[in-house]
C-alpha cells in the first residue's frame, strides 16, 4: 500500500522533472540550433564588406601564345605579337619597335581585381636590342595598368635604349600599392615608340599581373636614371646575352 502510495506521488514528480527536462532541452536545443543559422546567414549576405583577395596572376596569355582573344593591337603599322626564334616561352613574343617611328599599342583582356587585394605587380620578361649608340634615351617602352575604355593612368617605363640589360632577357617589376580605379575592370596596356632613327627592339615574354592582400616595397630604385621617370625594376637577368654590337641588330623592315 506504502509502495503504491510512493510510486503515485513520485511518478507525479517525476512527470513534472520529466517535463521541465523536456523544455529544458528544447531551450538548449534551439540556443544551440538558432545561432547556426543565423551565422549562415550572415556570411552569406556579407560578401561585399573588406573581402578576400583572390591572390597570384589576374592575366591571362601571359606567354603571347594565343593572341587574339587576350591581347589586342590597338596601334603599330606590323603586328606586335608575333614568332621568335629565341622566344622565353613558346614560340611567340609581343615585339614593340623594330622599326622607325613606331607607335605600338597592345591591351589585354579585362580583369577583375577582387577588393580584399592591396597591391598589385607587373612581372614582365624583357629583351632588348637597339642600334642606338648614344645614352640619350630615344625609344622607349611603358606598360601601365588602366581602365576599359580609356588611357588614363601614368604610364610607366619598362626600358629605353639607354637601359643596361645587357640584351638577355631579364625579368622586370613594377608595383603598385595601391589599386588603382579600386572596383572597376582594368587591363594591362603597352606602349612603344622609336624614333626617326637606329631601331631598338623591345620583347616581352611571360608577363602576368599578379595580385597580393598586402603592400610590398619595391627592392631597386625605381626611377630610371635617364629621365627621372616612374620605372620598372630589373630584378634579375636569365640566359645569356644575344646581340653585343648595335651593327647586328636587326628589326621588323
Ligand atoms: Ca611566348
Ligand atoms: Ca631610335
Amino acid at each position: 500500500m506504502l509502495a503504491k502510495l510512493f510510486i503515485r506521488c513520485c511518478g507525479g514528480i517525476c512527470l513534472l522533472f520529466i517535463l521541465i527536462g523536456s523544455l529544458v532541452n528544447l531551450a538548449y536545443a534551439d540556443t544551440i540550433f538558432l545561432p547556426v543559422v543565423i551565422k549562415s546567414g550572415s556570411s552569406g549576405g556579407g560578401g561585399g564588406g573588406g573581402g578576400t583577395c583572390q591572390v597570384g596572376n589576374l592575366l591571362q596569355d601571359g606567354s603571347f601564345e594565343t593572341g587574339s582573344p587576350y591581347w589586342t593591337q590597338l596601334a603599330g603599322s606590323y603586328t606586335i605579337i608575333d614568332p621568335y626564334a629565341n622566344a622565353l616561352d613558346g614560340a611567340k613574343v609581343a615585339w614593340f619597335g623594330g622599326y622607325n617611328n613606331a607607335d605600338d599599342r597592345l591591351t589585354s583582356q579585362p580583369f577583375t581585381v577582387s577588393s580584399g587585394c592591396k597591391s598589385l605587380t607587373i612581372v614582365v620578361h624583357l629583351r632588348l636590342t637597339t642600334q642606338e649608340i648614344t645614352s640619350f634615351a630615344y625609344d622607349k617602352l611603358y606598360a601601365s595598368l588602366q581602365p576599359v575604355g580609356s588611357i588614363t593612368n601614368p604610364e610607366v617605363k619598362v626600358a629605353d635604349n639607354t637601359t643596361k640589360c645587357n640584351c638577355a632577357w631579364v625579368r622586370m617589376t613594377y608595383t603598385y600599392n595601391q589599386i588603382p580605379n579600386p572596383g572597376q575592370p582594368l587591363r594591362l596596356y603597352f606602349r612603344g615608340t622609336t624614333d626617326s632613327s637606329r631601331i631598338t627592339n623591345f620583347y616581352i615574354d611571360l608577363a602576368s599581373v599578379e595580385a597580393s592582400s598586402g603592400t610590398s616595397l619595391q627592392t631597386m630604385a625605381t626611377e630610371h636614371p635617364s629621365d627621372g621617370e616612374a620605372s620598372f625594376s630589373i630584378e634579375f637577368p636569365m640566359g645569356d646575352p644575344g646581340v653585343t654590337s648595335p651593327a647586328a641588330v636587326y628589326g621588323k623592315e
